[in-house]
């Protein structure tokens, strides 16, 4: 189950499905492009296959070759791409994947569930484009200046604009060989980190107005409920990165962002030095990376809340 048997798979195959998490943010989206443009270059029917696709990505290369459904009811070969398990897929998608001749994955989450005939997992990259650049470069795919778009993109969104640990020199490595090949970085940015919805701005709005301090303002919590999100008419993938917020406030060691969807809540925690939160997540049936992690909670608000924070307070220093 190695990287070359991935890649002989591929070269087996006529037909790729390609998809990623559900509500897919900048490292789904530019991983799963970027694979497709790569296949498609080895003259493969290859699809990717997503739902909710922001606009603000528009300007990827391959964003065409992205859609909803698919009349193909059994590819050759499924790749799913930065996802550690197949709940996480979006729930009329799985099925492509299931249905495929073979199941293959590439990830980074830390509770990665090994879901498929080939899993390739990396914990320590800081994003899933990172692990395939670093791919391409060992198999010979020859990356391309729309391929590289796509892989930095993903890169740029899942390190924060290459802030957050867990940034390595292959990071900077590839941003470096991009503006060799002409990649307007700063348009990256613009595109991916820097341009907000209007909904986007109000739930972030409110997001803050209700943000509150626990712990001597060690932990940051906020929220967002459904019937903010029907007033507001946020639309999904909107509030990620909102948990950012208490995380950059000082003295916050933890950030907690309680966001309903449908009868649950989902937590998103985020730490900056000492707190492991996705064994805080695990422990309810979550996961995620040690300073990101999530988990949804089958439970009222006021539940969830209390749960959350008293489990996060007792790894408080
Ligand atoms: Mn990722």
């Amino acid at each position: 189950m190695t990287l070359d048997d991935l890649y002989s798979e591929i070269q087996k195959a006529v037909t790729v499905v390609i998809t990623a998490h559900e509500a897919p943010d900048g490292d789904a989206i530019g991983s799963c492009l970027a694979m497709c443009l790569a296949i498609r270059n080895m003259g493969k029917q290859a699809d990717v296959l997503l739902r909710d696709f922001p606009a603000n990505f528009n300007f990827l290369p391959g964003h065409e070759y992205v859609k909803e459904e698919s009349d193909i009811d059994k590819y050759d070969l499924a790749i799913c791409l930065d996802c550690p398990n197949l709940g996480r897929v979006h729930k009329d998608l799985v099925k492509y994947f299931e249905n495929a001749k073979v199941k293959a994955e590439i990830d980074h989450h830390t509770k990665n569930e090994m879901f498929g005939d080939y899993n390739i997992v990396n914990h320590v990259s800081p994003a899933a484009c990172q692990i395939l650049a670093t791919s391409f470069d060992y198999l010979n795919v020859e990356i391309t200046k729309d391929i590289a778009t796509c892989l930095l993109t993903g890169i740029i969104t899942d390190t924060g604009g290459f802030k957050n640990t867990g940034i390595t020199t292959e990071t900077f490595d590839f941003a470096s060989e991009c503006l060799e090949k002409g990649i307007n970085i700063p348009y990256i940015f613009k595109q991916a980190m820097y341009t907000i919805t209007r909904s986007r701005f109000e739930i972030e709005k409110l997001a803050m107005d209700r943000l509150e301090f626990y712990c001597d303002g060690k932990i940051a919590f906020t929220y967002i409920k459904n019937e903010d999100k029907e007033r507001i008419g946020v639309r999904p993938g909107e509030q990620d990165g909102i948990v950012d917020i208490g995380r950059g406030i000082e003295g916050v060691e933890v950030s907690v962002f309680l966001y309903e969807k449908g009868d649950s809540f989902k937590a998103s925690l985020r730490s900056n030095d000492y707190v492991n939160v996705s064994e805080i997540c695990f422990k309810f049936g979550g996961g995620g990376h040690i300073k990101a992690a999530g988990v949804t909670l089958n439970m009222t608000f006021e539940e969830a809340k209390n749960v959350i924070l008293s489990e996060v307070t007792k790894n408080i220093k």
